[in-house]
């Protein structure tokens, strides 16, 4: 489990212009509301709640590339890289709860200000690296990671209200894990770049200790670099986490997603985690509750819920 001595720093983006289903800006509250603060710190870590940023929109945002509002999106995004390298210069991990996965620019960017070398664990039913030309939906959610490569830069276009930008990442330094869902031209991304993947069908053929071995090996061999593991509840599948906006069939068990989490919490070195694409808006009232349990699920088991008892260091065994 986590066990760094560094304190935990939680901050809520109720970011949703990325996609066009707005209740995913909800989550965050409804994290908040099953205690996930309090529940964190009862596992015997120091954690900060920095509240939840407010965003804006910004007046005549006309579309561009089928985006609808890119220079809203942008400045939210530049706000949540500034929240996020702040939390980061105080010496916390940082936890953005989203918020839909656009907004994952923006917390790796502030991250990678802040640590330049990283290697990025995206965890996710898809790989979100559309380019603005690829994209058919015209959502941001589907493309943070092609904004943020340095090698696809010929192939994306500056978006307004993204001037502030720099690509600050390697494909060498990305792995996917649980995708089930790739469009044609991330395939292609993911070929051309030989970018690092595990599908579902590499999950149960290898086994998910062996996947996360070999994703070390690939992206972070000698542990050198500190890591941004991006868990997007979609990776989960529809019986865990109906609340989402692109649910995908065949998706990891709740139980495997938190095994995945606990094995990556080993390494200690993640320094920044999304929790993203909650929305407590969509389903029955028991789809929600399934959805928020298992994201809050997945947060405790990568803090060590499971793992670690608190144990009073005067503890002593009663004897009849
Ligand atoms: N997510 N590939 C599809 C698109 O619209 O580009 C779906 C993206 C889903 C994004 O789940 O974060
Ligand atoms: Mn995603
Ligand atoms: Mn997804
Ligand atoms: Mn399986």
């Amino acid at each position: 489990y986590y066990s760094t001595n560094r304190p935990i720093g939680v901050f809520g983006a109720p970011f949703n212009k990325g996609q066009p289903r707005p209740g995913v800006k909800y989550a965050p509250e409804a994290l908040r509301n099953v205690n996930l603060i309090k529940n964190l710190s009862l596992m015997g870590h120091e954690v900060i709640d920095h509240g939840d940023l407010k965003f804006e929109a910004v007046p005549n945002d006309t579309a561009i590339y089928n985006i609808q509002t890119p220079r809203t999106i942008g400045k939210a995004a530049k706000q949540i890289s500034d929240k996020v390298e702040e939390i980061l210069r105080c010496g916390q991990t940082v936890v953005t709860l989203g918020g839909d996965h656009s907004m994952s620019v923006a917390t790796i960017h502030g991250h990678a200000k802040v640590e330049n070398d990283l290697a990025i664990i995206w965890i996710d039913a898809h790989p979100d690296i559309n380019t603005p030309l690829t994209s058919a939906s015209g959502n941001i959610h589907g493309m943070p990671l092609s904004f943020l490569t340095k090698e696809l830069q010929p192939y994306v276009p500056k978006l307004p209200g993204f001037e502030w930008l720099k690509p600050c990442i390697s494909v060498k330094d990305i792995a996917f894990i649980g995708v089930r869902d790739i469009d044609k031209a991330e395939r292609y991304i993911i070929d051309k770049y030989n970018i690092t993947t595990f599908t579902m069908r590499d999950i149960d053929k290898l086994g998910m200790e062996c996947v996360l071995e070999r994703t070390i090996e690939a992206i972070n061999p000698t542990l050198n670099k500190k890591i941004h593991m991006s868990f997007d509840i979609d990776s989960l599948d529809p019986a865990f986490a109906p609340s989402t906006g692109t649910p995908v069939p065949y998706g990891l068990s709740l139980r495997e997603g938190m095994f995945l989490v606990e094995e990556i919490a080993l390494t200690n070195k993640v320094t920044g985690i999304d929790l993203v694409e909650i929305n407590p808006d969509l389903g029955s009232q028991r789809d929600q509750f399934t959805t928020i349990s298992a994201a809050a699920e997945v947060l405790y088991a990568f803090f060590g819920k499971r793992t670690k008892t608190q144990l009073p260091s005067d503890y002593v065994l009663p004897k009849p």
